[in-house]
Order: structure tokens, then C-alpha cells, then sequence
């Protein structure tokens, strides 16, 4: 059943107004990290799974175990090709627990898939593991990136040749646990060390990776947006404020990290927030990235469409993105 409540909406009609199909529909993908490899899409997505855990704020019903790689000759093909299983749980010594949202990035001819995952203790870090091919199998590191924590890992090249990590994701993924810079017990539950509504929001995070791609070469940077009056996103600017699903591209020398979407002038920021890329989607989570293949842009998003609902059965679907003149992205509507 549905955690959501809606029993309201018509999926017949829904399915039939989205302006995308799911890319797999025979297993369940969500938060779709896309990128171009050899001139061939490829789709580094959490592979969601039905289980019987609860609902809850903690999001411990999103139990992902392990990673499915999807490729695509092009955006425009109706499906993807399902890789099978890139990586298990299991095959990660520090890893205990929910696979979420990955991401990949290739040098010299090693492709890296980051991941984050829960440790033993129960702490979500970010790992890394390596493959000669970007579909896997994928070696994982045997220990987590150090200095890494929270969720939501995306790696971005700049034309110099330096790698950005990018993450973090609060409630669930734990971001607000770590605002003293060490972790902070639950307290009375996994909302209790959010900022009140006037203070600047929590910030996505940023690290430059050393060259061998396998940990941070600094300590992680905030991300900080800024509003039309130069000042810092407020914690209650609910519409507006940080909150998962990093990605950062360039277009036209600029820097976009989106989540919503806000623009820098180097990979560290700060970014001036300039709008929402993707309007809301069925389903309570929304994830996802920007590539650009054979001259046009593509947002990868997920929707919970195919599974009537269910909140933690998503799937991957794609769509055109279109930067204007002044380089604003065109929001796009998921159901027209
Ligand atoms: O898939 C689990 C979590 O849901 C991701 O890490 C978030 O970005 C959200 O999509």
C-alpha cells in the first residue's frame, strides 16, 4: 500500500499526461546520476526494493541492497539496458545497510562508483569502489572515504582536470547530525538538530578529491545559496533551502548546482539561487541530474508512477532541459 496519502490521484490519467516513461520498468530505479561515457548514456540509479519496513522521517524503508548500471545509446531511446548487479551490500566490508544514491565519474579508463550506505554504527558514510568497465562489477574500497558522512554523493570534472565531490541530504541523511563537525546522537529524533526557521539552512557539501579519485583532499566545504539580496538561504525558506539530490553541471562557463537550482562563478560557490528545475513529481522524494549529449541538454528524474504511489518504488525516467538566452533553466512539468 501507498504510505502517501493518495488515494486521490488517477494513474491511468497521470501515466498518460507524464511527459516520460519509465527507461526499466521489470525492477524498480530511483535517483539517476547520468553520464557519458564512449558516446554511450550511462545511468548510475539506487535500485529500489519492496520490503515491509515501516514509514518513517529516517526514510528506513528506502532498504536498497545493492546496484543496477542502465545504459542508453540516446536520451531519446524509449528503454534502457539493465547491467545486473554492479555492486552488493554484502561485498562491502564498513557497509550494513541502505545502497542510496550513487553516482560515477571515469579516469584514465577506471570508472569510480561512489555510494553512500549506513556503517555498522548506524552512520551513513560515502564509498567508493572501481571497475575497468563503467556497467561493473565494481571493487569497493574497504573502508569508506575518510572524513565522509551523509548522502547523496556527486562527482563533477571540471576542464582543469580537478574532481568535486558534492553531497549531503538532511532529515533521513543525517547532514544535521553533523553540524558541530562530529556526530550528534539522534536526540529526540532525526529532526531535533535542524536550525530554527530564521537561521541560515544547512548547506550541501563540496570536496575536491585527490588525484587517485579515493578520498577527499580537504575538508568538506559548505555550499552556500544565496537569496536575490546576497544573504544565505534561511533554514525556513522551505520552497527555497537546501535539502538532498546534489548535482553540479557547467554551461557556458557558469556553475549550476542544482538540487532546485543556483549558479556560481567557480566550483565552490557561494551560487545565487535562480529557480526550481523540475516541479513536483509523485512521490515523496525527487532526484536528479543534467547531462549534455550530442549538443542537448537531458534531466535524469525519478517518479513513483509506475508503482501507483508507493514512495520508496520509483522510476527513472528522462526529458529535455532546455538552458534560455539568459542561462535560466526552463522548468519542466512531469505531467502536462
Ligand atoms: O533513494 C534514497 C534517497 O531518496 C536518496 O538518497 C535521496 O536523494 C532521495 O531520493
Amino acid at each position: 500500500m501507498p504510505e502517501d496519502p493518495i488515494d486521490h490521484i488517477d494513474f491511468d490519467d497521470l501515466n498518460q499526461k507524464a511527459i516520460s516513461k519509465p527507461v526499466v520498468s521489470h525492477i524498480y530505479t530511483a535517483d539517476p546520476s547520468a553520464h557519458v561515457f564512449n558516446g554511450t548514456i550511462y545511468i548510475y540509479p539506487s535500485h529500489d526494493i519492496e520490503n515491509d519496513i515501516p514509514f518513517d522521517d529516517l526514510g528506513s524503508h528506502f532498504a536498497m541492497e545493492d546496484y543496477h548500471i542502465l545504459s542508453m545509446n540516446s536520451p531519446l531511446d524509449k528503454t534502457a539496458t539493465d547491467h545486473g548487479v554492479a555492486l552488493h551490500v554484502k561485498d562491502v566490508p564498513w557497509a550494513d545497510k541502505q545502497m542510496w544514491a550513487p553516482d560515477a565519474t571515469e579516469k584514465e579508463g577506471t570508472y569510480y562508483l561512489f555510494f553512500p550506505a549506513k556503517d555498522h554504527d548506524g552512520i551513513f558514510r560515502i564509498g567508493v569502489a572501481t571497475s575497468s568497465s563503467p556497467v561493473g562489477p565494481f571493487t569497493p574500497q574497504p573502508t569508506p572515504i575518510k572524513k565522509s558522512f551523509s548522502i547523496d554523493p556527486a562527482v563533477f570534472k571540471d576542464d582543469d582536470g580537478s574532481y568535486y565531490m558534492y553531497f549531503g541530504g538532511i532529515w533521513g541523511g543525517q547532514l544535521q547530525r553533523w553540524s558541530t563537525g562530529s556526530f550528534k546522537a539522534e536526540g529526540d529524533g532525526p529532526l531535533f538538530h535542524l536550525p530554527g526557521d530564521n537561521e541560515n539552512a544547512l548547506c550541501g557539501k563540496v570536496a575536491r578529491l585527490t588525484s587517485d579519485l579515493l578520498e577527499f583532499a580537504e575538508d568538506a566545504k559548505d555550499v552556500v545559496i544565496l537569496d536575490e539580496k546576497g544573504k544565505p538561504l534561511l533554514a525556513g525558506d522551505n520552497e527555497r533551502r537546501f535539502f538532498e539530490a546534489s548535482w553540479m553541471h557547467k554551461y557556458k562557463d557558469k556553475y549550476y548546482f542544482s538540487y532546485c537550482y543556483a549558479i556560481g562563478d567557480n566550483p565552490y560557490g557561494p551560487f545565487s539561487y535562480a529557480g526550481r528545475i523540475l516541479n513536483p513529481v509523485v512521490g515523496w522524494t525527487s532526484h536528479h541530474s543534467i547531462v549534455e549529449f550530442n549538443g542537448k541538454w537531458y534531466l535524469f528524474y525519478h517518479d513513483s508512477s509506475l508503482s501507483k504511489g508507493v514512495t520508496h518504488l520509483r522510476s527513472v525516467k528522462v526529458a529535455e532541459l532546455i538552458h534560455d538566452a539568459n542561462g535560466k533553466i526552463k522548468t519542466i512539468d512531469p505531467y502536462k
